[in-house]
């Protein structure tokens, strides 16, 4: 079996130990980060996702597909990430208030420390101050906020809300992004932009930072 094949397989399995010596492996032969992340990582989540809605598996066999996920990014990212020296701006990252799904945070994260920001990750489950008060804290240009369910994607709203009760609305470029969020979505709660994948995010960031700069 091709060894872009065996890491989405064992991801299939949760086997993270696995993933992490393939991963490495697939590395070490030269293949493009790209390919692994994309046709060994990505593709394997992807049908676990669509096992998980056929219900032919269950959340513990998804969580532990989801940390296997985890440790290959890990593994994926220093090469996938070349950071320069001055960063470009700052940004605060986390998923919102009752959402436990971190991949697509984290590999919007990785993307953005790619395109050169400092990145700040609330991670998980983060309320609306949590982003307002670690925004504030680091003089934060972005903040950016994921959610993968149709039930805490209003949640994204209080952080705006927040914002503006503050009366910092303006201070801040805020990006939102997620399965289930679209640009008629963003355009209700009033965020900056709405990006559908980690890669336009990071490009997405750094031109609206640059600009913001230069204004
Ligand atoms: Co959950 N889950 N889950 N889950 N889970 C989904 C999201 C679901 C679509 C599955 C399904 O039914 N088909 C469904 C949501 C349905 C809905 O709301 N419409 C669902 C459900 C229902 C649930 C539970 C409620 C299940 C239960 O308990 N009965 C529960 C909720 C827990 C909670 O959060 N409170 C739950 C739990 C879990 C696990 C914990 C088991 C696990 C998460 C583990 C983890 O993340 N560490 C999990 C997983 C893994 C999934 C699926 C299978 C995969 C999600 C994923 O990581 N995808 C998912 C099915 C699916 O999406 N097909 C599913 C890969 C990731 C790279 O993609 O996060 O979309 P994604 O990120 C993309 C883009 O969206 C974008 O960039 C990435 C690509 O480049 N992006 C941004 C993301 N954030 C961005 C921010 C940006 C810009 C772009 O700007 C700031």
């Amino acid at each position: 079996m091709a060894l872009i094949e065996e890491i989405s397989e064992f991801l299939q399995k949760g086997r993270a130990k696995n993933v992490k010596t393939l991963v490495q492996q697939a590395l070490d032969e030269g293949l493009d980060p790209k390919v692994i992340l994309n046709e060994g990582l990505l593709s394997g989540m992807m049908i676990i996702g669509e096992k998980f809605k056929n219900n032919e598996v269950f959340v513990p066999e998804v969580l532990v597909a989801a940390r296997a996920m985890n440790t290959g990014l890990e593994i994926l990212e220093p090469k996938l990430v070349e950071v320069g020296n001055e960063p470009v701006g700052k940004a605060v990252i986390g998923t919102v208030k009752g959402d436990l799904h971190d991949i697509g945070k984290n590999l919007v994260a990785m993307m953005l420390k790619g395109a050169g920001m400092q990145i700040f990750d609330i991670g998980v489950d983060a309320g609306a101050e949590a982003f307002i008060d670690k925004a504030e804290e680091v003089g934060a240009d972005v903040i950016c906020m994921s959610a993968l369910l149709t039930t805490t994607m209003p949640n994204m709203k209080e952080v705006i809300s927040g914002l503006e009760a503050r009366g910092i609305r303006d201070k801040y470029i805020v990006m939102i992004g997620g399965a289930p969020v679209n640009q008629n979505f963003a355009d209700q709660i009033g965020a900056d932009f709405y990006t559908a994948d980690a890669a336009t995010a990071a490009e997405t960031a750094k031109k609206a930072v640059t600009e913001k700069k230069a204004s």
